[in-house]
Parts: C-alpha cells; sequence; structure tokens
C-alpha cells in the first residue's frame, strides 16, 4: 500500500495518543475477515450461527447501556458556533480535544490498534472519498468490511497527500460517561471514544458519509444526504431512479428493496441509507451509494415486510443484538407470528413472554449490498444513476398525507426543511416523541442547517431538469388507531404515482400544500381499502396543518439571520393557501 507521509503523521499521533500493544495494518482480504472472526469466536466477542441454515453468520451481543446512537454526546467541533447551527451540538475543537483525549490517553494500553484504509463509494468513482480509521475494537474492523471497500482502493482514490478523513476510534471503557463522538470538519477528522455502536463506531457511515462530507459537498457544490437510492421499473422495462430521505428506523431499509405487488413493476436496489449525489457535466443529477454494506433494523423484518432482506441475511451477516433460537439461529420481534420455545434474549439470558422484548428494539444485521436479491446490476457504476425524483418521508400518526408533490423545486426544499418525525429506537432516549428533522438529517448535518437549505436551494436551478420533490407518511392512522395505508410491497403504487408524474402521466389535485392524487390516479386494484380510507389517507386538513405549522417560526427563528428568507416567504405563503382555501 502506497501510504502517504500525511497519513503516517496522522497514526503517529494517534498511537501517541492511545499507546496501543501493537498497530495492525487491514487489506480488507477475506482471510483478514476470517482471521477476525476466528479471533472473536475464540474471546466471545461473536457467537457463530447454525452454519447449517446461516452459514458465515455470527451474533454479537454489545453492552446493555451501548445500544443506539448517542445524539446527546455527538458535537460538531468548528472555530466559529454559528458554522455549527442551533440543531447541532457544539464544542471549539480545542476544548473537544482535551475532554476527548482525556478518555483516549492510553485507551488502547495492552490492545491492538487496528489501522483501517477504506472507501467511501465504488473503485473508480470521480465522487469516491478516502478514510483511514484506527479502532481497538475487532467487531469495528469486520463491520467496517461489510460497509465499506477496505484496502489499498483507498489509497489509489486520494488526489492529494492529505486527501482522506481521518477517524480515531478506540472503546474506551463504554460507559456513557466517558463516550464523546466528535467531528471537527474544519480537519476532515473525527474522533469517537467510548461506544461500539455502528452509528457511533463504524466512522465511515454517519460521521464521514454524513457530517463531514456534507460539509464538504457544501464546499465543493454536492449534496451528501440520509437517503436510500432506488430504481423502479416499469412493465416496458423503464427504470426510474429516486433517493428518499426518512428518519432512522422509519422504512428505508424496507422501501430500498421493496418487492411489489404491481404487476410488471419491479424495484432495484441501490442503496438503503446514504445518497452522494452531483451534477454532471449535463446538468443531470446523479447519486452513488457511498456504502458497501446494509447496517438494518431487524425487528419487524420478515418475509412479508422484507423478503428481500430476510433472504440475504441468511449467509455472512453480522446480528448484533438480536434473540437466539435453541438451533442456533437469529431472532426478532415480528419474524415469525409466534416467538420459538426455548428463546435467549438479547442479553444472553433465557427469554419469557411478557419479560420485555427478546430483540433489542435496534437490534441489527450488517451485510454486503451485493447480496440483496433485488440488488441494481448497475449499483456500483462509478457514474451513479439518474435521480428523477427526491422524497421525502416522516413517521407521523396524524397531518401529513400518504403522499403528495411540491409545487416546484423551492417548496420542495420547505417542505423537506418543514418535516416532522416521531423518534424511534435507533437513537437513545424516549421513543414516539414528534421533533423537527429536516430532510432527515437532524442528526447528520455537519454545520449549520440554515446554510444547508441555502445549498439545496441553489442546488435545484443547477440542474438541468430538477427532480420533483415528494413528501410521503405511510404511518397515518385512523381514530382508531389503525394504520390507513398497508405499506411494504404496496408503497410500490406510491412510487409507480411517482414516476408517471415525473412523466407527465398521473393526475392530481392542487391543494394548498402541493400536488395530491386524485384517488384514481393511485392504483388500489385488489388492495381492501375503501374510498373512505384512502380519502383519509390522502387527505389536507387544513385546521390540523395551521396547527402543526405554528412550531414551525420557532423553530427557524432559531436560525437567526442566517435562514434563507425563501424558506420563510414559503411558509408565509403555505398558510395563506390554508386560509384562503378554508374560505373558499
Ligand atoms: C442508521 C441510523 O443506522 O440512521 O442508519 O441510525
Ligand atoms: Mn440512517
Amino acid at each position: 500500500m502506497s501510504v502517504t507521509s500525511a497519513v503516517e503523521r496522522w497514526l503517529d499521533e494517534a498511537a501517541e495518543l492511545t499507546r496501543p500493544a501493537k498497530v495492525l495494518w487491514c487489506d480488507g482480504s477475506p482471510a483478514e475477515y476470517d482471521r477476525l472472526a476466528d479471533e472473536m469466536l475464540r474471546d466471545g466477542t461473536l457467537l457463530a450461527l447454525n452454519p447449517r441454515t446461516y452459514p458465515g453468520c455470527y451474533l454479537h451481543r454489545s453492552h446493555p447501556s451501548d445500544v443506539a446512537r448517542t445524539e446527546q454526546l455527538t458535537f460538531i467541533c468548528t472555530w466559529a458556533r454559528e458554522d455549527a447551527g442551533p440543531t447541532n451540538n457544539w464544542m471549539p475543537p480545542a476544548d473537544g480535544k482535551v475532554r476527548a483525549g482525556a478518555f483516549l490517553r492510553s485507551s488502547m494500553r495492552g490492545r491492538t490498534m487496528y489501522v483501517i484504509p477504506y472507501l467511501m463509494g465504488p473503485a473508480g468513482s470521480p465522487m469516491s472519498r478516502t478514510g483511514v480509521m484506527v479502532t481497538d475494537s475487532a467487531y469495528v474492523v469486520a463491520s467496517m468490511h461489510l460497509m465499506t471497500r477496505v484496502g489499498p482502493v483507498a489509497f489509489r482514490h486520494m488526489r492529494s497527500d492529505d486527501d482522506f478523513v481521518a477517524g480515531l476510534h478506540s472503546l474506551g471503557d463504554l460507559s456513557p460517561e466517558r463516550r464523546l463522538i466528535l467531528h471537527f470538519p474544519e480537519e476532515q477528522l473525527i474522533w469517537s471514544v467510548g461506544s461500539g455502536y455502528g452509528g457511533n463506531a463504524l466512522l465511515g457511515k454517519k460521521c464521514h458519509a454524513l457530517r463531514i462530507a456534507s460539509w464538504r459537498a457544501r464546499q465543493e457544490g454536492w449534496l451528501a444526504e440520509h437517503m436510500l437510492i432506488i430504481g423502479v421499473e416499469d412493465p416496458a422495462g423503464r427504470v426510474t431512479y429516486l433517493a428518499a430521505a426518512m428518519p432512522s428506523a422509519s422504512g428505508k431499509t424496507n422501501l430500498s428493496m421493496v418487492v411489489s405487488t404491481l404487476p410488471g413493476w419491479r424495484a432495484w436496489t441501490l442503496g438503503d441509507d446514504i445518497a452522494w449525489m452531483w451534477i454532471d457535466a449535463q446538468g443531470q443529477l446523479r447519486a452513488i451509494n457511498p456504502e458497501r454494506g446494509f447496517f438494518g433494523v431487524a425487528p419487524n423484518t420478515s418475509p412479508r415486510t422484507n423478503r428481500n432482506a430476510t433472504e440475504m441475511v441468511h449467509a455472512n451477516t453480522i446480528f448484533t443484538n438480536v434473540a437466539l433460537t435453541p438451533s442456533g439461529e437469529p431472532w426478532w420481534e415480528g419474524l415469525t407470528p409466534e416467538p420459538p420455545a426455548g428463546l435467549v434474549d438479547w442479553q444472553g439470558q433465557p427469554w419469557r413472554p411478557g419479560g420485555g422484548p427478546a430483540a433489542h428494539p435496534n437490534s441489527r444485521f450488517t451485510v454486503p449490498v451485493a447480496q440483496c436479491p433485488s440488488v441494481a446490476p448497475n449499483w456500483e457504476d462509478p457514474q451513479g444513476v439518474p435521480i428523477s425524483g427526491l422524497i421525502f418521508g416522516s413517521r407521523r400518526s396524524a397531518v401529513i398525507p400518504l403522499v403528495f408533490e411540491a409545487f416546484d423545486w423551492r417548496h420542495g426544499v420547505f417542505l423537506g426543511s418543514a418535516m416532522s418525525t416521531e423518534t424511534t429506537a435507533a437513537i437513545t432516549g424516549t421513543v414516539g416523541l414528534v421533533r423537527r428533522d429536516p430532510m432527515a438529517m437532524l442528526p447528520f448535518c455537519g454545520y449549520n442547517m440554515a446554510d444547508y437549505f441555502a445549498h439545496w436551494l441553489t442546488t435545484g436551478p443547477r440542474i438541468a431538469t430538477p427532480p420533483r420533490i415528494f413528501r410521503v407518511n405511510w404511518f397515518r392512522r385512523d381514530a382508531d388507531g389503525r394504520f390507513l395505508w398497508p405499506g411494504y410491497g404496496e408503497n410500490m403504487r406510491v412510487l409507480r404515482w411517482m414516476v408517471e408524474r415525473i412523466r407527465g402521466s398521473a393526475d392530481a389535485v392542487e391543494t394548498p400544500i402541493g400536488w395530491v392524487p386524485t384517488p384514481a390516479a393511485l392504483d388500489t386494484s385488489g388492495l381492501d381499502l375503501g374510498p373512505a380510507q384512502l380519502a383519509a389517507a390522502l387527505r389536507c386538513d387544513r385546521g390540523e396543518w395551521l396547527a402543526a405549522l405554528r412550531d414551525l417560526d420557532a423553530f427557524y427563528a432559531g436560525f437567526g439571520p442566517r435562514l434563507p428568507a425563501s424558506i420563510a416567504e414559503t411558509l408565509a405563503e403555505t398558510r395563506r393557501r390554508l386560509r384562503d382555501s378554508a374560505r373558499r
């Protein structure tokens, strides 16, 4: 491997601080993965699953207090506080290094420091970026193998001596009191200590591909987004590519590999979590998936909700915090209608019905994208795929219709900026609280979100044909708490409407919030869904909307004068349209 002097300097610094017993370079080879797995099987970090039904699969049980992203311990460390903005935790870079430095000092004593050169993005893509992370966790190394492209390929993509994101990770003592996840975007640097959980510890994912990359993307004129990428094929074989932002644990993985219930329509999977998008020389928006694997939420994944996922995790998968059956198979709530007898829970204890979930609600599977039965043949195309539509989706039991389309790019950016959602188990804290989560990027935008909205606003007009922007909500409920829309495979009906809107052939009615499908425009054939239920799923209730928009002023006011005028103007226009239509 050709290592630059900047990489060497960075590794010396990391070793000087953490004092490992030895330093081991990772080459990303299958032999290395197997060696690490063997070591972890010996020391109990991994358990082998049933080799007949789950060959090459392992179970990892994490520390019980280290099971999700810890947003309150995640910081953006910029020189100027305003550059991090009001939605990020902020610390001056020097303070961050002192505070985390205390936890990292000699934290690798007696341990191995693994050096992982990794590439985010397909080999040969002009959009792919290099990272070099160090860690003292073999589980992190093995997971990085599955989630990124590890090895010499990473160095081949460096454009200069110091063209890499540096990441320092140490498990520390895993205590939340001594845990910090720090980002220094001005230095292309990440420090993470005290957690082995994916989103905190696999530094290529949220830390690099979203927080650091979003900063870089704004400087360079591209977009790093919390979005899946999917190709929707129609019966004539034409594929339309869409990217969709949804908050954590809100159905992105399921949608990215949806099994269509509509004859002749099918979905091709390119990514389930992150999209890097840029405008090519012809003015076309294109996207790559910077990742190589899925780090998906296990609970409620079943042959009914996501057949592709249940198939792909039958080999070469690391499961974290799922339950274990007596025959050595993984199990989680929702996988089968009834739990099998004799389960061991995610903490390794015998499980009894009524004694809490057997699998942790944020238990996960880590698996290579290539194993997905619906993987797109071009998913690693270095030039990415052309994006014709963007989707903002959230989890709201009320107010937000199943689907509607923005009037134009500017309105779509407003809709994304105003998105609210109910919190899930993917983050430590209370589940089910409604919070603002603009573009599903609240926890992942590495800079001031007012500047992020401005960046979005200036990006659209640079695109020759800007993608249509859609808003979706699969989670709306009726007065009895029942979901109004069946979801999962039936979501293809909504994707179809979007594709037809993009082509100019699907009907919609103009409402104060955007274009809503006419009931006939949405193909509901064969669904047990009466007209009243469909109307309820699609309804724009003016009163509910006006009430829901009320706290947006306070949210936007938090950004002060940095908020683009267009956002506040679009809010005012929306209110005006809602009031006018109520008077009509
Ligand atoms: C994830 C998340 O793991 O968003 O993708 O938390
Ligand atoms: Mn995510």
